[in-house]
């Protein structure tokens, strides 16, 4: 009984993509901004828009090919809108019963708490990111996806237009887009250090159809405010003004990865099995490290030879618990990056459920690929990352909680029967000291020391909300 045609369609669908910018503005003129927004909502994609969107694909790709084997184009943008606490405030929307006191802070207040590096402590605390992002200048997100630069620049162009930006007649300010693309070729799908992403995030009940094996599905109101499972700590259901139904939250992450170092470590590190080449002792630290090889295959059920054909299965992909050897981590280490953030059978077969600490993964891949001359050098050059975003309907038990008290909290997973401490998640744990057990199957209780750099650098972010189409219509419009 989910309203598809209410919600924006990222969340729970997707959108299909080749490329995406993230438009973040400031509104200077709230008045004007309601009145423009009417001429807005029209543009933004449901779920049940990119649902069609999905399909037109699909049907599109086995139509026959264009004369010299080449596929037909579709040209297809979806767009979505977000709003930070600063924007909801600036528009005098009181958004106490969002009920989150990380979006309610904004992300730069929570950027200590994350273990960003910064400079000071507290209230004085000031985040190492790009200006752009300090001092809740952002006011909300317009999330442009599409096949081409061309389709999306243009939707973009379409936006600014109701807007009026660069007009007397502009309710909005343009602080800073930055755009995002999948990677060339065979890497398409793969982030930066080389691993197939986007293969495990939650299904929800009542959206998702086929449940193939792998961790259970969630209520919708993991995701969506005022649906089922949006609960609180009480397991009460939390009461909602009308306009939050059906909205998310989003969270966006500016996250630079530092590649050619992350592959010189692999490499000077490489694990030393019989057999195995120094590159396959590097894949397989690599693997470690993640949880997954880089073609996908989980290390819980492949866990020293790649098995690309885990892949193609999904049945197969997602369908593991880390009950292997549960108490010794030969198999897959404890803070393995898949593994501290959905740690499935680790807190579950000791009665804890992780359903609320569940996040639906969208994002992609941002800068260029590596160049020779860093190759050779063994250093970034060239700015690259991923652009993490992900929904939930608390960000205070979603990604907020899986940052701090799973990937920066090295004695995470608990219950385990060995002395080892698991350590920090080595992709994304951040504080000082960092290290981690497990990494070596013929001696899992010794401890490899990371980098005081980490691979990934934030560079800024912010928590937005994202709202329900009614929401829009009742709420922000004049
Ligand atoms: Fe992660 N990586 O390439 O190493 N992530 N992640 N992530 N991540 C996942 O299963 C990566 C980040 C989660 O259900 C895969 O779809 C990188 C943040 C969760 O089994 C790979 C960055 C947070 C999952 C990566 C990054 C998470 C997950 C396997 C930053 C939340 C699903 C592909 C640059 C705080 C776990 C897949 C599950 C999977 C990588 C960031 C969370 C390859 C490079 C900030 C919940």
């Amino acid at each position: 009984d989910l309203d598809l045609n209410n919600i924006q369609g990222d969340i729970l669908s997707g959108f299909p993509k080749k490329t995406e910018t993230n438009y973040f503005f400031g509104i200077d003129n709230p008045d004007l901004f309601k009145q423009q927004l009417k001429n807005f909502i029209p543009l933004v994609k449901t779920v049940a828009q990119v649902l069609k969107d999905r399909k037109k694909i699909d049907d599109h790709k086995n139509a026959p090919h264009l004369p010299g084997g080449k596929p037909h184009l579709i040209k297809l943008a979806g767009v979505n809108v977000g709003f930070s606490h600063a924007g909801l405030a600036k528009l005098g929307i009181v958004d106490t019963n969002l009920l989150d006191t990380a979006f309610l802070g904004g992300q730069a207040a929570d950027a200590e708490g994350l273990g960003d590096p910064g400079s000071g402590t507290g209230p004085t605390f000031v985040p190492d990111w790009d200006a752009a992002f300090k001092g809740n200048q952002i006011h909300g997100s317009f999330l442009v996806a599409g096949d081409s630069h061309p389709t999306v620049d243009s939707k973009i162009r379409e936006i600014e237009k109701i807007f009026g930006v660069n007009t007397p007649k502009s309710s909005i300010c343009h602080i800073l887009s930055i755009s995002g693309d999948v990677r060339p070729g065979v890497e398409s799908g793969h982030e930066h250090f080389g691993f197939l992403d986007g293969i495990s995030n939650p299904l929800v009940i009542g959206f998702d159809q086929k449940i193939p094996p792998g961790p259970a599905p969630v209520h919708p109101g993991i995701v969506l405010l005022g649906r089922d499972g949006d609960n609180d700590s009480t397991g009460k259901p939390n009461v909602r003004d009308d306009w939050m139904v059906d909205g998310s939250f989003l969270v966006f992450r500016y996250l630079h990865q530092k590649v050619p170092e992350f592959n010189k470590f692999l490499s000077d590190n490489s694990l030393q099995l019989p057999g195995l080449s120094k590159k396959e002792g590097a894949d397989l630290l690599g693997a470690r490290l993640v949880g997954r090889w880089q073609s996908g295959a989980p290390v819980d059920l492949a866990p020293f030879e790649d098995d690309p054909d885990l892949v193609d299965h999904p049945d197969k992909v997602n369908s593991f618990e880390f009950t292997a050897e549960r108490d010794f981590q030969k198999i897959c280490p404890f803070a393995a990056h898949v593994r501290k953030t959905n740690p499935r059978a680790d807190l579950e077969a000791n009665g804890i459920s992780i359903e609320t600490k569940r996040i639906l993964r969208r994002g992609i891949q941002f800068g260029p690929e590596v160049s020779k001359q860093e190759q050779r050098e063994q250093r970034t050059i060239f700015a690259r990352g991923l652009l993490f975003q992900c929904y939930q309907s608390s960000i205070v038990n979603g990604f907020q909680f899986i940052q701090k008290s799973w990937a920066n909290n090295v004695n995470f997973p608990p219950f385990q029967k060995t002395p080892q401490v698991p350590g920090f998640d080595p992709i994304i744990g951040q504080g000082a000291n960092r290290k981690l057990s497990g990494y070596d199957p013929n001696d899992p209780s010794k401890e490899l020391a990371l980098p005081a750099d980490p691979w990934v650098v934030p560079r800024g972010g912010e928590y937005f909300f994202v709202p329900s189409i009614k929401g829009l219509n009742e709420k922000f419009v004049a």
